[in-house]
C-alpha cells in the first residue's frame, strides 16, 4: 500500500465512525442529575398495599415532575395524593409530583407519596426495598429505602 493509498484508507474508514460518534452526542439530549432523594423509606405492610415517603430535592433550574417508580417488590406502583371530601381524607391517584426549582416537595404519610400495589410479600421493620424512580426530564435515580415500623404515621388515620 502506497503512503497515499494508507492515508485515504485511514481517512475513509475512521471518518463514518468519528461522524457516528459525533451525531449520537449532538441526538441525545444532555443528562439531567438534578434530582436527590433525602430519607426515603417505606412504611412496614402486612395488607396488600404499602406507601414510600421521601423528600424529593431539585438542584436544577428548571421545575421537574415525578412521573413513575419501578418497585420490583410490588405488582405495580401508583403516585398518590390526599384529598379532602365531605371531611373524609382519600388517596387519589395523580400522574405526576411536581419538584420546584431549587426546592423540594415532602412525601409524608397523609400527602403525596408513591403507593406499592399488591406487595408480593409482607414487608417488615429492617426490610431494604430497591426503587427506581422516573422523572420528565433528568436521569432515573436508583436506591434503597428502609423499611420503618407503623409509628411513623397512617396514610389511612381519617
Ligand atoms: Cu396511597
Amino acid at each position: 500500500m502506497s503512503r497515499t493509498s494508507k492515508m485515504f484508507f485511514l481517512i475513509c474508514c475512521w471518518a463514518p465512525a468519528y461522524t457516528g460518534i459525533t451525531l449520537g452526542s449532538i441526538l441525545s439530549s444532555p443528562a439531567l442529575a438534578d434530582i436527590h432523594i433525602e430519607n426515603p423509606w417505606v412504611r412496614a405492610s402486612t395488607g396488600p398495599n404499602a406507601a414510600l415517603f421521601m423528600t424529593l430535592v431539585n438542584t436544577g433550574e428548571t421545575p421537574e415532575k415525578l412521573i413513575d417508580a419501578q418497585i420490583d417488590a410490588c405488582a405495580h406502583t401508583e403516585l398518590h395524593t390526599h384529598v379532602e371530601e365531605n371531611g373524609v381524607f382519600r388517596m387519589r391517584e395523580v400522574a405526576f409530583i411536581e419538584i420546584p426549582t431549587r426546592g423540594s416537595t415532602n412525601l409524608k404519610p397523609g400527602e403525596h407519596h408513591v403507593m406499592l400495589m399488591k406487595i408480593h410479600s409482607p414487608l417488615q421493620e429492617g426490610d431494604e426495598v430497591p426503587v427506581t424512580l422516573s422523572f420528565e426530564k433528568n436521569d432515573a435515580v436508583t436506591f434503597i429505602a428502609p423499611v420503618k415500623g407503623m409509628g411513623g404515621g397512617c396514610c389511612h388515620k381519617k
